[in-house]
């Protein structure tokens, strides 16, 4: 079950935006269906626990703000080959490398502000998933 979903946010610009709408819809035309859709405001401490694997990292703070500074939206996807397709999807963490087509190359502002989140493997998406979701 696991291997076939990947967990996604929406960041704070594109939510700010109005593109909630335009991304998933993104989503399920790329074949994902949402499993679990919430809307919800992070705290910058809940933030920071969600992104601790980052802690080290010289934007680490910058990010934390950011993704604290408006509500996102998370969600559970679910299809074949998930975690690697919704990267494919979604495209470089930098959209100025973003192909054509992506999530990102559509949506991204910047490096930091780059519409969505994926996660980058099975085991993420489970604890990702289960940070906003419940079992
Ligand atoms: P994500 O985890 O959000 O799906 O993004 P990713 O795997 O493509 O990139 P990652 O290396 O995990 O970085 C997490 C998020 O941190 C912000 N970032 N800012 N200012 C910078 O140089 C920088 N680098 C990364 C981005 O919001 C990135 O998505
Ligand atoms: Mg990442």
């Amino acid at each position: 079950m696991a291997t076939n979903r990947t967990f996604t946010m929406i960041k704070p610009d594109a939510v700010a935006e109005n593109h909630i709408g335009g991304i998933l819809s993104m989503i399920e035309q790329g074949g994902f269906r949402i499993v679990e859709l919430q809307k919800v405001a992070l705290t910058p401490e809940r933030a920071g626990q969600f992104y601790a694997v980052h802690k080290e990292r010289p934007f680490y703070n910058d990010l934390v703000t950011y993704m604290s500074s408006g509500p996102i939206v998370a969600a559970i996807l679910e299809k074949d080959n998930a975690v690697a397709d919704f990267r494919t999807l979604i495209g470089a963490t930098n959209p100025a490398n973003a192909e054509e087509g992506t999530i990102r190359k559509k949506y991204a502002k910047s490096i930091e502000a780059n519409a969505v989140h994926g996660s980058d493997s099975d085991e993420n998406a489970q604890i990702e998933g289960e940070f906003f979701f419940s079992k």
